[in-house]
């Protein structure tokens, strides 16, 4: 076994007098001092006084239930590295130490972990900006304490170093923290980077996309219902010339349909409260009641505490403004948005045949007229539709459900397409300097892994993007990383990990290697009789065999379960077949197009092209070809990851709550990347390289011998001269291998003999010129 290092985290060794763990029931730990030695099958445990109930108590447990605990000077260190005893137990604890003094954030090796504290917490000051900026060189980091600052400094700089284009990968559950971090990350680069004012329009994307993309949801007041990775362009002098933003798939049901305690998209709101008298009369939107329209009211809920939706739609119109939107064309916006509101307001009437027809009254008016279309072009697009059949177009009136379906489809494509059409107007005002810039620095920031209590294809999505993202963690730090020693012959201790390629391949996996659920879904989508329940069937049938996958045979419904890596996740079809289809009648196409709003003729314009463009590509595949992308777009980069931590449900300051902690550091793997990190060779060097850099250090009798010989035997003899531990380095068959940290006395007399040489060079020259 290399590196000794699981055995530090056994009971061997530990007596009488010792601290230990005991983990009391599934999720919690308490702490307390042996009372008898811990070889026996029970020992007697006086638990600790500071924590919880039972305070000094002395009691009989299992000797199994008990890991070792770190000594109290390690209480709440910076890196968990550092710890003596690793698991889960100790993590926890110093996670909670440092929380507890809102140092919300900690390495565990490579990977920041930052913790929500749900309150404002002294670390954004431009003070503490300068500090990180005054950070010398792309790899010291000793001495600053972990800090996104300090993430995103390092990623930066090894830009400036390498000219290697790099990557922020933010992830953790719904409400984590994912979007500050990214905004507090791009806070930091606008500080350490900017000057030219393109910083200032990059920043300003922020409010916009968030009043638009995010809205109320049951885990997350700011909830982000779109995927987003920012790519921050750099010019020559490293400053910040441009950026490009791609977005993923927007929760677009949202706009008509929220579960109960949510809101729909912030600008809805924030139109309605925040536009003047004069703005809202042209708008129709009356002055004193959101519960007038049924696509905010019908979820219950159209406030968020503390959150002032009419002073931040000034901000939206700032940050519009700074990405180049004009007032004009602002105004425009609002009135598709007001046209949307009123469009859910629309009611049918149903005749005798079950076919429907659409009533004539203000809903229908004021939509008419916000379009910019007629009346009866409206409620004819609304109530039936065109099909060609033997060369002949006949109009087929609708039933209630479609027309309600077809309403409803109108506004989420109009908004849809809006939204898409503001990324693009964003992406044209910040292509300022882009070209001109072969490096840049992304973060990305999606949607976090949720469940509901009803789970439907856009949780299926959301959780799949995440699923995605935990692969590529685990490939990059527990796969390459142990492929890497494996190759080179090292000796190492294998790290198990929890792999969750299996459930990766149960959603994405495609004939004819297999079949998955997205599969599946495009496979009954071109059956024209098939429905959600067929869908459903057809899971079960192809898909048991997958141990992710599984249903309650016992409950007559079509539910499904995936067992994520965050946990499980009861899915229902519903609608599985009509979200991934996303069709759009023409009719409704045609009637955007003759709309005289000019926003609108452009977005249905937009919506035609994109719809030729896909064919008869389903939301699913495309979504699964847009994650490739990605993945392997950040494949090509140096990866920096921060793990955003949840500390409790209630979305409250000051409340650590262990277990849904644990949770997610068990999920996230947090322990196992300690553990690799820490027994890990985090610095390589080729053995060529190693002895090229390092060969003037050797003493003048040795460089004559080595003059000739082997590069191996270079940095052999350069190891022995500088007495480096045997434990601190390894040796493979092409590279050699460091643990952190070891090759600062190297650098340091290097550098040294680099500046003397200089210094040499330079008296020369000033001789020579003298003479
Ligand atoms: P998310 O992006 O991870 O969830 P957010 O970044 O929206 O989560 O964070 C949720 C809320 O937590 C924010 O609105 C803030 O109130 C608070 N918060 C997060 N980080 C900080 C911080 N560093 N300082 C102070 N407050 C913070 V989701 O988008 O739902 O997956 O889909
Ligand atoms: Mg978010």
């Amino acid at each position: 076994m290399a590196a000794g290092v699981w055995k530090q985290d056994t009971l061997e060794g530990l007596d009488k007098g010792s601290r230990v763990w005991y983990k009391a029931s599934a999720n919690e730990w308490r702490l307390g001092t042996l009372q008898s030695s811990a070889e026996k099958a029970e020992c007697s445990l006086a638990l600790d006084s500071e924590r919880g109930e039972g305070c000094g108590q002395v009691i009989t447990v299992q000797t199994s239930l008990l890991v070792p605990a770190n000594p109290k000077i390690l209480d709440g260190v910076n890196d968990l590295t550092t710890l003596s005893y690793l698991n889960e137990a100790s993590i926890l604890h110093d996670l909670r130490q440092r929380y507890g003094a809102d140092d919300i954030y900690t390495h565990a090796g490579p990977v920041l972990i930052a913790i929500n504290p749900f309150k404002r917490v002294p670390l954004y000051a431009p003070e503490i900006i300068q500090h990180y900026k005054a950070r010398q060189g792309s790899q010291q980091a000793d001495g600053y304490e972990p800090h996104v600052f300090l993430t995103a400094d390092k990623a930066y700089k090894a830009m400036c170093t390498n000219s290697k284009s790099q990557s922020l990968v933010i992830s953790g559950e719904s409400g984590a923290g994912k979007t500050e971090t990214t905004k507090i990350a791009m806070q930091y680069l606008a500080g350490l980077a900017g000057g030219t004012g393109v910083e200032g329009q990059v920043l300003s994307t922020n409010p916009l996309l968030e009043a638009f993309g995010n809205a109320k949801t049951l885990r997350n007041n700011n909830s982000s219902r779109f995927g987003k990775l920012i790519d921050i362009y750099f010019n020559n002098s490293r400053h910040i010339c441009g950026a490009l933003i791609q977005t993923y798939l927007l929760e677009k049901s949202r706009v008509v349909h929220q579960l109960p305690g949510e809101r729909n998209y912030h600008i809805f709101y924030q139109i309605c409260r925040g536009l003047n008298a004069e703005e809202r009369q042209q708008l129709r939107i009356p002055a004193d009641t959101l519960e007038a329209f049924r696509y905010l009211r019908t979820s219950g809920c159209t406030s968020i505490d503390g959150v002032d939706d009419g002073a931040d739609l000034a901000d939206v119109k700032k940050a519009m403004t700074a990405v180049g939107i004009a007032p004009a064309k602002q105004a425009n916006i609002f009135q598709l948005l007001a046209a949307i509101l009123w469009l859910g307001n629309i009611e049918f009437d149903v005749k005798t045949d079950d076919s429907v027809t659409v009533r004539r009254d203000a809903p229908l008016a004021n939509a008419a007229a916000l379009l910019q279309c007629s009346e009866d072009a409206l409620a004819s697009a609304l109530s039936t539709r065109k099909i060609t059949a033997g060369g002949e177009t006949i109009s087929m009136d609708l039933k209630l459900e479609s027309a309600i379906d077809t309403r409803d489809a109108l506004a989420k494509a109009a908004y849809a397409a809006l939204f898409r059409w503001l990324v693009e107007q964003i992406n044209v005002a910040l292509a300022v300097g882009k070209r001109k810039s072969d490096t840049s620095l992304s973060i990305l920031d999606i949607y976090g892994f949720e469940c509901f209590k009803e789970n439907s294809f856009e949780q299926l999505c959301i959780n799949y993007a995440n699923e995605r993202l935990q692969q590529q963690f685990n490939k990059h730090l527990f796969k390459l990383e142990q492929e890497a020693y494996a190759t080179e012959g090292i000796d190492w201790a294998h790290v198990e990990f929890e792999d969750n390629q299996e459930c990766v391949d149960l959603i994405e996996n495609r004939p004819p290697k297999s079949v998955g659920i997205i599969s599946l879904l495009d496979e009954e989508c071109m059956f024209p009789k098939a429905t959600d329940s067929t869908f459903s069937a057809k899971l079960r049938e192809n898909l048991t065999s997958n141990k992710r996958f599984s249903y309650n045979p016992k409950v007559p419904t079509d539910d499904f379960a995936v067992e994520h890596y965050a946990g499980e996740v009861v899915y229902s079809c519903h609608k599985f077949l009509d979200k991934n289809k996303d069709s759009l009648s023409p009719d409704l196409v045609e009637l955007m197009e003759t709309s005289g709003e000019p926003l609108l003729q452009h977005l249905a314009a937009e919506i035609a092209k994109t719809q030729e463009k896909r064919g008869s590509q389903t939301v699913g595949s495309r979504f699964r070809d847009q994650l490739k992308d990605l993945i392997q777009r950040l494949d090509q980069t140096e990866l920096h990851f921060v793990r955003c931590i949840k500390p409790n449900g209630a979305q409250v300051a000051d409340r650590f709550d262990a277990p849904l902690i644990l949770h997610q550091l068990r999920c996230c793997g947090v322990l196992e990347v300690t553990r690799i990190a820490r027994a890990g060779y985090p610095t390589r060097y080729l053995h060529t390289h190693f002895a090229d850099r390092y060969l003037v250090l050797l003493s003048a009798a040795s460089q004559r011998k080595l003059a000739r010989a082997p590069a191996l035997d270079v940095c052999k003899r350069v190891l022995e001269e500088y007495r480096i531990d045997r434990s601190m380095f390894q040796i493979g068959h092409t590279k050699l291998f460091f643990r952190a940290g070891v090759l600062g006395q190297l650098e340091d007399t290097w550098a040294r003999i680099q500046r003397s040489v200089l210094t040499i060079q330079s008296t020369y020259r000033m001789l020579r010129c003298r003479r």
